[in-house]
């Protein structure tokens, strides 16, 4: 685990399944459906249980009925988990597992989308997973630093949240986010 400060934030990383955080909120890797799916998203709604999709399928009748944006983040209770909420966002597809400038600035929209939404539902910590890097094919270490200099950005400008956890879910993965950490913080 590394657990940095920054102002009065906590920014951490671990391994481990996000859906035994028990952070506030966690963040799901969703589809634009937000009716489940593989991946870290099965794994929210098999554990979460079938609350969470029933405020899936009000949020998309009632907001979004063409599906939730790419970039874009909805909130529901957590079911069965031990986090209160659960945050869904949409990341970008990378064709080719390539994060061209477009994907990334999408990306980075996921990521800030789903703190601005934590903020303004008083939510204090939350966890996110890898966003985009499973089948969605982004690169890992170029998506880790997107997410981690957007949730840097965040804290320097909104100063909120009490703690953000990335939560990964194998080794390699954690590596690319903890080496995506030293390169960041020696940049700036
Ligand atoms: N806890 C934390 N991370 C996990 C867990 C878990 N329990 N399970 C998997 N991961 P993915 P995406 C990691 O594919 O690329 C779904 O079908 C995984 O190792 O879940 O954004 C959705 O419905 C990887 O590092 O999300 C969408 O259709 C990371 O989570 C699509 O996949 C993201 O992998 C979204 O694709």
């Amino acid at each position: 685990m590394e657990k940095i400060k920054i102002n009065d934030t906590y920014l951490i990383l671990k391994k481990g399944d996000i859906t035994e955080e028990d952070t506030e909120a966690i963040v799901n890797a969703a589809n634009s459906s937000c009716m489940g799916g593989g991946g870290v998203d099965g794994a929210i709604h098999s554990k979460g249980g079938h609350k969470i999709l029933e405020e899936c399928k009000e949020i998309r009748r009632k907001q979004y009925p063409n599906g939730l944006p790419t970039g874009e983040a909805v909130i529901t209770t957590g079911g069965n988990l031990k986090a209160k909420y659960v945050i869904h966002t949409v990341g970008p597809i990378c064709l080719e597992g390539k994060l061209t400038l477009e994907k990334k600035e999408l990306l980075r929209r996921a990521y800030w989308n789903s703190l601005k939404l934590a903020k303004e539902e008083g939510i204090k910590t939350v966890s996110f997973p890898s966003i985009s890097t499973g089948a969605y094919s982004c690169p890992v270490y170029k998506s880790a630093k997107t997410a981690l200099e957007t949730v840097i950005d965040f804290i320097k400008k909104e100063d909120f949240l009490k703690e953000i956890k990335f939560v990964l879910f194998t080794d390699d993965t954690y590596k690319e986010y903890s080496k995506a950490l030293k390169e960041l913080l020696n940049e700036r």
